[in-house]
């Protein structure tokens, strides 16, 4: 780690401000560039707790970073997870106030909701087992860095860039869900279609690299916890006044609107 303690508490201060006032702020790494990926961690570490310390729960995680192409183009190699609050989530239909973001984008993807905690490598059965259900999801993402733009230290700082997600009709873990169809529509209109194969291959390694990266940072997915797996479609830009839907094959349709 290349920062201490004090340093850690103040750069999560702002990242918090920053999303708090909708405000976009320089990449972290400009001012420090000796930032280091445990540092980000830590930093990110210290956004949940203050989020706790406004009495807002943890309600699971995200994961970052799942596409190959999406990696290539940020140069690197491993994936990335944010954690997500209770207070991000926006119940199936509800309104979206832009006002309180900055540059916010949408983008599709699958969620599944644990049943037993996971922590560290696991195996295909043992990520399938710990799935109470699965479901469809919508995640806001929402830089708070200028234009959008930062390293991979910079995002993990950043939450991985979490903002919001809504979430479908659950479903039954038992059904196959790797390759389901997914449409992603703007008032109406087609955007972005992908199938949920494009999240590593198979949500499932969206699942288990959660538990991996968990592990490696001393951490743990609980059970109730919510796994946002990753994204199946490109994210695509929000604007005040649009009504956002996604359509998951055999899950259903999910949506909100901005305002
Ligand atoms: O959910 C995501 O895949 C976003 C991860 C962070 C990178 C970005 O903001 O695009
Ligand atoms: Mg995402």
């Amino acid at each position: 780690m290349a920062i201490d303690a004090t340093t850690i508490r103040a750069v999560a201060r702002r990242l918090d401000d920053a999303a708090r006032q909708g405000q976009a702020i320089e990449q972290v790494t400009v001012q420090m560039p000796e930032l280091d990926l445990d540092d980000a961690y830590a930093i990110q570490a210290q956004l949940a707790a203050l989020r706790i310390a406004r009495g807002e729960r943890i309600a699971g995680v995200k994961m970052g970073f799942t596409s190959r192409a999406k990696m290539r183009q940020m140069g690197v190699s491993d994936l990335i997870w944010g954690r997500l609050g209770a207070g991000m989530e926006l119940p199936d239909g509800a309104v979206f106030d832009m006002s309180t973001a900055i540059h916010p984008r949408v983008e599709t993807e699958l969620a599944f909701i644990l049943r037993r905690p996971l922590c560290g490598p696991v195996s295909t059965t043992e990520a399938r087992n710990a799935i109470e259900a699965v479901l469809p999801a919508l995640e806001i993402i929402d830089s708070r860095y200028r234009d959008f733009r930062f390293n991979v230290v910079d995002v993990v700082a950043d939450n991985a860039s979490a903002r919001g997600f809504v979430l479908g009709e659950p479903a039954s873990a038992r059904m196959d869900f790797s390759n389901l169809g997914m449409v992603l529509h703007l008032d109406g209109q087609v955007v972005q279609t992908g199938s949920s194969a494009a999240i590593l291959g198979h949500p499932l390694r969206g699942l288990m690299e959660a538990a991996r990266l968990a592990g490696e940072r001393g951490a743990r997915l609980e059970a109730g916890e919510i796994v946002l797996a990753g994204a199946a479609t490109a994210a695509v830009a929000l604007r005040p006044g649009c009504h956002v839907s996604a359509t998951v094959q055999s899950l259903g349709r999910l949506g909100f609107t901005t305002t």
